[in-house]
């Protein structure tokens, strides 16, 4: 009885030190003005979104883009599979897209749920004549960033907004968030679908 005992709790304990190692990783963050594509599934305000629906913040992946990190047609995702619905373009109209106006000022802004130790925050959009009936890669994006907001190493707030200007560009864009964190290997990555009209 004793060592069977042990034995129901030593299976306990394996079972779960995973998800105990793993839920401080389930905290960072997403774009919420404008909505990211995770968001708005975490938010319910699109449907088929799997798994990330319960996980809207924590959509990350190697970091380095664009010369590595996630391949084409991950990068949405941040090349985690548990994601991969953000990465379908739903025919190229089929997610929600904030109105926006070529050349005038923009913000974006975050809300983190665990802040982390940050390089920069840096934000891609789309070319046109991208094809977005197809997953994003980085030939559909201007790979020069919008905006690029080095931190140095410290942490990001709420509070923090991040502001450009945008370019001239004709009806549905991504514009690309990647947050770069400082130090760990990876990045949080977050698809916002824009419509310049
Ligand atoms: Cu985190």
């Amino acid at each position: 009885m004793p060592r069977k005992t042990s034995i129901a709790v030593a299976a306990a304990v394996t079972a779960g030190l995973p998800l105990a190692l793993a839920v401080p990783a389930w905290s960072h963050g997403y774009t919420t003005s404008p909505p990211s594509r995770s968001y708005l599934c975490g938010q319910h305000k699109v449907q088929n979104c799997g798994q990330v629906q319960w996980d809207p913040d924590g959509v990350e992946g190697p970091k380095g883009f664009p010369s590595s990190g996630p391949r084409d047609g991950t990068i949405c995702a941040g090349a985690d599979g548990r994601w991969g619905e953000l990465d379908d373009q739903r025919g190229g109209t089929g997610w929600p897209a904030t109105k926006v106006t070529s050349g005038q000022s923009f913000n974006v802004s975050w809300h983190f749920t665990a802040p982390h130790s940050t390089t920069s925050f840096r934000y891609f959009l789309t070319k046109d004549g991208w094809d977005s009936t197809k997953p994003l890669t980085r030939n559909s994006l201007d790979l020069t960033p919008v905006i690029n907001k080095s931190y140095g190493g410290r942490q990001p707030s709420d509070r923090d907004v991040h502001s450009g200007t945008l370019p001239q560009r004709q009806g549905r864009h991504i514009l690309l968030s990647v947050w770069d964190i400082a130090d760990t290997g990876n990045a949080f990555y977050q698809c916002i679908d824009v419509d310049f009209g």
